[in-house]
């Protein structure tokens, strides 16, 4: 066999027979599994078999190792060919084949219908089809972020060429002169409704070229012919390469080959009785039966994700002195973490708002760790989330309504690939400006409610968002920074001292107080805490003491806060969002699951509103000072 990482132009002939004779069987074992589970898809996997034959033999991996930290990674984009996946890793040592042909799909199995990363071997989910270049991507500025030099490969299909995000992630590689990423695409021109030029006719090798890749085309299922094709790629280094594979669906048994049927479906007993007929091959269905029934395989663990060990630095204190937004204090906390930790690798990616998000000062610090990714957010999502798995603190910033609900879909890969992505959104809210309702970002806590490993934290002040800016970046896993846009005052304790200055730490899921008050208490997020705060100092002038409570964690409630407001007579949840699913949500969920049936009332946002200035928007709704003390007032003079 070859050394492995395609430095050897062409396949030694020991090695192509081999493989040549061994992709046969592996064709049986993907008929025996897809069978077996009675579902999956066949024709994929046995038309991208040469293809991940090659990668998983000779790219630059260790099977007894599988997550060394300059290993290779392999993307596979058509997650839906997890049993030609299989199938050839486990031909490449990564595990036992036999235990993925018995276990596939079976249910809480690691081998599911899609490839997920708890599979030794696997570096990233994929089901969404178009996702997958995007990912490669962000490994690849990984490998150059982390100095690990690394190299790249990421498998795809011909159907999914029609996503929008494959564009976006091409002129990426492109534009970060990517030369270490290699695409290898599967052209076996069907798809589950047809020949893909009829469904949706798409010049690929033409796109890949147009768009600055090199191309180079060949037959997909010669294994010596796709072998020299990945070696040239891989000793191009003045650009990211795509080699267009052109092969058959279903390669290998005659009346499965080049016929659509056989994209999504396992064959029957017969069916399957004539295919190993026709590969020469014993049937090993009964033997696998057997074995299914028997022990479920525990998942494997991924590689799991370091937490950097990260110098946060002083925190600054914001007075009234002078007004500031949350953006710039976060813009400013980041810039400092930057240059507070020089050896720690990051980055911060962008969409054409890096003025408006404030990583201005980051991307002067650091411009070789400032990814401008232009308009194309769902690539970034995806660059951002496999770059933040590759050991490189990384920190996607967007406004609320594009970081989060323009690629609702792409942080929920990231979710279910367990990456540790800090995404930063600025303008939620009616705090957005004058943009109107397509901008207003009122679902950004509902958005990560739906999802299992997101944290959302949504700082009231400036001093707030620099120390909560200084944690997150600490903080293993997903978490989401989600401010307005104004410029607020900063919010003071009822000593006229910073509330959130000196003395006040960060810490996850801790509310703070900001008054207290027995006669009701007020719960509160965000860009509408001052005016919370504002609100009871008028009213105790009138005689009416409310406790103000600020919540920074509005999924991860703080329970000493919430039995002490649940004590007062009433509680009125105060926030700059769709009630429905934001602070209110969270409230009515806690007093459920706690048995305590608070006498609550909400104070939200019930709808888009129109174009204006956010304080004008902000009062029209109820959630300025004033308006939040009127509903104090109706709420206090029914309890009385
Ligand atoms: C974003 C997205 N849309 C739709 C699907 C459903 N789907 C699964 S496979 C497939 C056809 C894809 O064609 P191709 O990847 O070329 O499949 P092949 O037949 O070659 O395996 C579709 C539309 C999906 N998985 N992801």
């Amino acid at each position: 066999m070859l050394e492995r990482g395609f430095r050897e132009p062409v396949l030694d002939e020991a090695s192509a027979a081999d493989l040549e004779a061994r992709a046969v069987a592996l064709r049986g074992a993907i008929l025996t599994m897809t069978t077996l589970a009675a579902s999956g898809h066949p024709g994929g996997s046995m038309s991208s078999l040469e293809t991940y034959l090659l990668l998983y033999h000779f790219a630059d991996l260790d099977p007894v190792r599988p997550h060394r930290d300059d290993r290779d990674r392999i993307v596979v984009s058509h997650g839906h060919t997890s049993p030609g996946v299989y199938c050839a890793l486990a031909d490449a040592g990564f595990f036992a084949l036999d235990d993925a042909v018995a276990h596939f799909r079976q249910t809480a199995s690691v081998f599911e219908g899609h490839v997920e990363r708890s599979v030794p071997g696997v570096e990233w989910g994929t089901g969404n089809l178009g996702q997958g270049l995007s990912a490669g991507v962000g490994f690849a500025l990984g490998a150059r972020l982390t100095g690990r030099g690394y190299r790249t490969f990421v498998a795809m299909s011909d159907g999914e060429q029609h996503k929008g995000q494959v564009a976006e992630a091409r002129r990426l590689a492109v534009k970060e002169r990517l030369s270490g990423l290699t695409a290898i695409v599967d052209c076996n021109g069907i798809q589950i409704s047809g020949r893909t030029a009829d469904v949706m006719p798409v010049a690929i090798a033409a796109d890949f070229a147009a768009d600055g890749w090199g191309v180079i085309e060949v037959d997909g299922h010669d294994v010596r012919a796709l072998y020299a094709a990945i070696a040239e790629a891989v000793a191009d280094t003045s650009r990211p390469v795509a080699v267009i594979a052109h092969t058959v669906i279903g390669k290998g048994v005659s009346f499965m080959e080049d016929r659509a049927e056989f994209h999504g479906r396992g064959l029957s007993g017969d069916e399957y009785a004539r295919a190993m007929a026709e590969l020469g091959l014993a049937s090993s269905l009964e033997a696998a039966r057997e074995r299914r029934g028997g022990v479920t395989l525990t998942p494997a663990i991924h590689a799991g994700n370091r937490v950097p060990s990260l110098v946060t630095g002083e925190s600054r204190t914001y007075t009234r002195e002078k007004d500031a937004d949350n953006r710039s204090a976060w813009g400013t906390a980041l810039e400092e973490l930057a240059a507070l930790n020089p050896g720690v690798p990051m980055a911060v990616l962008d969409c054409d708002l890096a003025a408006s998000v404030k990583t201005e000062g980051f991307a002067r610090l650091r411009p070789d760790s400032f990814i401008q990714c232009g308009v194309g957010e769902h690539n970034a999502v995806a660059v951002a989330g496999a770059l933040s798995a590759s050991d490189v603190l990384t920190f996607f910033s967007d406004f609320g309504v594009f970081g989060i609900d323009e690629v609702y879909n792409q942080q929920r890969l990231n979710d279910i690939n367990d990456v540790p992505l800090k995404l930063v959104v600025t303008h939620c809210g009616l705090d957005v400006g004058e943009d109107g309702k397509t901008h207003q970002c009122i679902d950004y806590v509902g958005a990560f409610r739906s999802m299992f490993g997101w944290r959302v934290v949504v700082p009231a002040d400036p001093n707030q968002t620099d120390r909560a800016t200084r944690a997150i970046a600490a903080m293993p896993g997903r978490v989401a920074l989600a401010m307005g846009r104004s410029k607020l005052p900063v919010i003071e304790d009822a000593r006229g001292k910073p509330l959130f200055g000196e003395g006040y730490r960060f810490e996850y899921g801790r509310a703070t107080w900001a008054r207290e008050g027995a006669d009701g208490t007020i719960l509160v997020m965000g860009t509408v805490a001052g005016a919370a705060v504002d609100a009871a100092d008028d009213l105790a002038q009138h005689g009416l003491r409310v406790g103000v409570c600020i919540v920074s964690a509005p999924l991860d409630l703080d329970s000493d806060a919430m039995e002490a407001a649940t004590r007062t007579p009433w509680v009125l949840v105060v926030e700059d969002h769709a009630a429905r699913t934001g602070l209110w949500a969270s409230v009515a969920e806690w007093s459920l699951a706690h048995g305590i049936a608070a006498n609550a009332t909400s104070l939200g946002v019930e709808g888009y509103q129109s174009s204006g200035a956010a304080r004008e928007l902000l009062a029209r709704v109820g959630l300025d000072a004033a308006g939040i003390a009127a509903k104090v007032r109706t709420l206090a003079h029914a309890t009385t």
